[in-house]
């Protein structure tokens, strides 16, 4: 394989007008026919007729009517093309039913579906498969299927066969065919001028009661992005459909979005409050594709954030329109910090856009997607709303149809608001997350804020130049009074100073509010003036952020001197929780602890080798001092946050079922379980069963509960992959690994399914103690399971390898252990490329 330079991009020789396919489907031996209408491009620089291939058996080449012998080469063929418009006619048969990767045309659970993003469409056949060609598709598919979709309109059909016509341009990775005897969930939709949208959700027989919220979903995503970005859709049909086998979350193929299932179907009985709102975000998430993503595609997927770091920021406004605007920004930012800081601190760190790649599949990133959001939010805060508003429709206005660049997306930002752009490209093309430390003065009624600025090095990037960050701040009088309301300050400097006059007293800064800018601000600050910040700020990510800083500051000093749970912490929270005015979602965000993984990074950050059964000790002694202090308080509230009405995922009844099981988490930890049994015995939907089981299993309770929970639910895959990750997510530390190799064992185990895959060995990798265990048993397990997975599905494989990106963090003995793990996966014979990439970039 070969490494990919964004320097190098040059236009393809030729444009694509028109491309037809007919698809004879078989499960073995399906026979692709394309006929293909080129032109000469003429903002080329040559005329090189190449086209990607990978696995087609050919059948028969022609140009312009005559049979042709292409030149077979690395990748695909190549073969003299006319200086003139012409058409090149391909057969090729290729074998859905052995494609293991999950990659082009395969079968998952009897039926044929794709997917081509990235790079799948030359699986199906020869084709330029670069997103800069864009071309109107038409498409027949013939067989004995009771149902075959494609992109765009329906054509004609009949018994046997299915015509389909997409009339907006698009690139091949947007191509997509489903095929199968599926079930659809039917409703319509009204367009902003009055046109007719048919919606459908297609599923498997028996699936058809979960698919209303995914519907409602879909409706509420078509009318806000009318009412936000003036959206309006495109195309007299959309159509989704859930697939069992997917190797990631979803795809927006134009008109048929194709959604691994376990981000779509939902019925309250199956799927928990936050599965609902996962879905909700994905189902708008891939809708809003449709104009940040297809309708505006990237040049090249070096510019993959353009399209996707767009759509993440507009999926997550979506999601803070239609819940809890402060609530989705602080679930945001624990996601950021748990995935994206991670990356960037470690081997894996690349820029938001890339400057080379082996493997494009590997750069589907939290730092291209949630990165690549950060950095449209901060962009939006520089510039304000109406600013923003303007550019994004210049930006519809001027680049629809195109496939376009990071840099065209600047220009237009640049063009509506007359602002030098320059210094914030830096955060499209450093990597690495900058540390913001700060220090303040006072005196004569002027207090002074100094931040200044810093990025370590990451891999290939030694010097990084100061970047703009804006710091939204406000200040706080000694009452809690605020005496300055939220202000955006601009930093373009390695270090600035900013000054606020006329105050009367020193006042207590409320720094980055909001997470204005994806940095990790160095404050120090003392319990008492955070606990004020947790009583009195008016920026509620800043006033969690405070209790958050309260809770880390406590673990660190438990796990590194010994020292006793903090009175000041427990005192601060208590008070929290127990005032009935809060907002209990907030409540139950403020009693959520730093994650294992963050206090290893923070551990590692101040110099101290991090001890994974250390930490998991100190949030067990924690969660036990908690429980006790707040006994009482957590039997009121979960008596009080019960839910009496009929179930539904919306925000106040997701925050209550929070709250109310937070206090069972605690209240099981003093009753050994009776109330979690309770819980369990009458539940009448899964967010409250399955909060119960883990419940149970952690307090070492579980046994009759994990075998009741399977003998309910065995026909239901989504709730089996809930059964396999409780078990092991919940396990103690010196049982993890076990508990995950007997779980690969039981007959419901198969790594042929990702989300099976994932419940298992991927919940192993989330329970930090476990997997670091001092054994190695957890890393040998996952090592070994990534090299049975690597020969049918590199792309999964892959992607679990970041499990070890964090390994240099640990003491001599863990290295030593991960080291030969890795280098014992590098010296797997025929190993795909992708891994190879992965562990070769992991082992730096
Ligand atoms: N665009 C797809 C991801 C494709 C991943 C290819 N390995 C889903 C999304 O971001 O919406
Ligand atoms: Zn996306």
């Amino acid at each position: 394989p070969q490494t990919v330079y964004l320097k190098d991009y040059t236009p393809f020789g030729f444009t694509v007008d028109e491309v037809e396919l007919t698809f004879r489907l078989a499960p073995s031996a399906t026979r692709v026919l394309s006929k293909i209408r080129f032109s000469p491009n003429p903002d080329a620089p040559d005329r090189h007729f190449f086209l990607h291939g990978e696995n087609l058996k050919p059948v028969s080449t022609r140009i312009d009517g005559a049979e042709i012998t292409p030149r077979h080469v690395e990748g695909g063929i190549e073969m003299d093309a006319p200086d003139t418009p012409f058409t090149f006619e391909a057969e090729v048969e290729i074998d859905p039913a052995a494609n293991t990767a999950l990659e082009g045309l395969y079968i998952s659970g009897g039926m044929y579906c794709t997917q081509c993003e990235a790079e799948g469409f030359r699986k199906i056949t020869w084709y330029p498969d670069r997103p800069d060609v864009m071309a109107p598709f038409s498409v027949r598919i013939e067989g004995d299927v009771p149902v075959m979709l494609s992109n765009g309109n329906p054509g004609a059909s009949g018994p046997g066969f299915a015509e389909w016509h997409d009339p907006w341009p698009k690139p091949a990775y947007l191509f997509a065919l489903v095929a199968g005897d599926l079930r659809n969930h039917p409703d319509t939709f009204t367009t902003m001028s009055g046109k007719t949208v048919d919606l459908n959700i297609w599923v498997r027989p028996g699936d058809e009661g979960k698919c209303a919220f995914g519907m409602e979903a879909l409706k509420k995503s078509m009318t806000w992005d009318e009412k936000v970005y003036g959206r309006e859709y495109d195309l007299d049909l959309f159509n989704i459909v859930a697939v069992d086998d997917f190797n990631m979350g979803a795809m927006e193929n134009k008109g048929l979005n194709i959604f691994n299932s376990s981000c779509v179907l939902a019925s309250p009985e199956t799927a928990t409050d936050a599965n609902f709102e996962r879905i909700e975000a994905i189902i708008a998430h891939e809708y809003f594709h449709n104009w940040t993503g297809n309708r505006i595609t990237c040049r090249d997927w070096f510019q993959l954030c353009l399209k996707e770091g767009l759509t993440v920021f507009r999926d997550s406004q979506f999601i803070a329109d239609m819940r809890s605007a402060p609530v989705k920004r602080i679930e945001d930012v624990i996601a950021l910090r748990a995935r994206q800081f991670r990356e960037d601190n470690g081997p894996l760190a690349h820029p938001v856009r890339p400057q080379s790649f082996v493997e494009i599949n590997n750069f589907y990133t939290a730092t291209v997607y949630e990165k690549g959001a950060e950095l449209i939010g901060m962009l939006k805060t520089l510039v304000g709303d109406a600013a923003y508003a303007r550019a994004l429709d210049l930006y519809f206005t001027r680049h629809d149809g195109d496939a376009a660049t990071i840099e065209d997306w600047l220009k237009v930002f640049e063009d509506a608001t007359g602002r030098d752009l320059s210094q914030f490209k830096r955060w499209y093309d450093d990597a690495g997350t900058p540390r913001l430390s700060v220090s303040d003065d006072f005196g004569d009624g002027r207090y002074t804020l100094t931040f200044r600025q810093h990025t370590p090095p990451t891999p290939g990037q030694s010097d990084k130049a100061p970047r703009v960050i804006p710091i939204a701040v406000g200040l706080l009088g000694p009452n809690g009074d605020e005496v300055l309301p939220t202000t955006v300050l601009e930093m373009t400097e390695p270090e600035q100073s900013f000054t606020f006059d006329g105050l009367t007293a020193k006042p207590v800064p409320s720094i980055l509010r909001g997470f204005s800018a994806p940095v990790i601000l160095d404050h120090a600050s003392d319990n008492a003036t955070r606990a004020f910040l947790l009583a009195h700020d008016t920026d509620p990510f800043n006033r969690w952020q405070a209790g958050h800083d309260l809770a880390l500051d406590c673990l660190i000093a438990m796990i590194r001197d010994g020292a006793a749970p903090d009175a000041g912490y427990l005192d601060a929270l208590h008070r929290l929780i127990r005032d009935d005015e809060q907002d209990p979602a907030f409540r139950a965000l403020a009693l959520g602890l730093p994650s294992q993984d963050e206090l290893a990074q923070t551990l590692h950050d101040h110099g101290h080798t991090p001890d994974p059964q250390a930490i998991w000790e100190a949030l067990e002694t924690l969660k036990q001092a908690r429980a006790q202090a707040f006994h009482d308080t957590a039997t009121r509230l979960y008596a009080q946050y019960q839910v009496d009405a009929p179930y539904a995922p919306d925000a106040t009844q997701s925050a209550a079922r929070s709250l109310a099981n937070a206090a069972m988490a605690m209240l099981t930890r003093l009753d050994g379980g009776t109330l979690a049994q309770k819980q369990f015995d009458s539940a009448d939907n899964m967010t409250q069963q399955l909060s119960a089981l883990s419940a149970l299993i952690s307090a070492g309770r579980g046994d009759d509960a994990v075998r009741r929970f399977h003998e309910q639910w065995n026909h239901d895959r989504l709730v089996i992959d809930k059964w396999f990750s409780v078990q092991i997510a919940n396990a103690p530390p010196d049982k993890t690994a076990e508990t995950a190799e007997t779980l690969t064992r039981h007959p419901d185990f198969t790594i042929r399914n990702p989300n099976r895959f994932r419940a298992t060995l991927g919940a192993l990798t989330m329970n930090p103690a476990g997997f670091h265990h001092a054994s190695g048993k957890g890393y040998a397990l996952l090592a070994d399971h990534l090299i049975a997975l690597d020969p049918l599905n590199p792309q999964t494989t892959a992607r679990m390898c970041t499990a070890f990106e964090t390994w240099r963090r640990y003491d001599s003995d863990r290295q030593a252990l991960i080291e030969a793990e890795l280098h014992r996966i590098l010296a797997t014979p025929n190993l795909s490329g992708d891994t190879t990439e992965m562990i070769t970039r992991i082992l730096g």
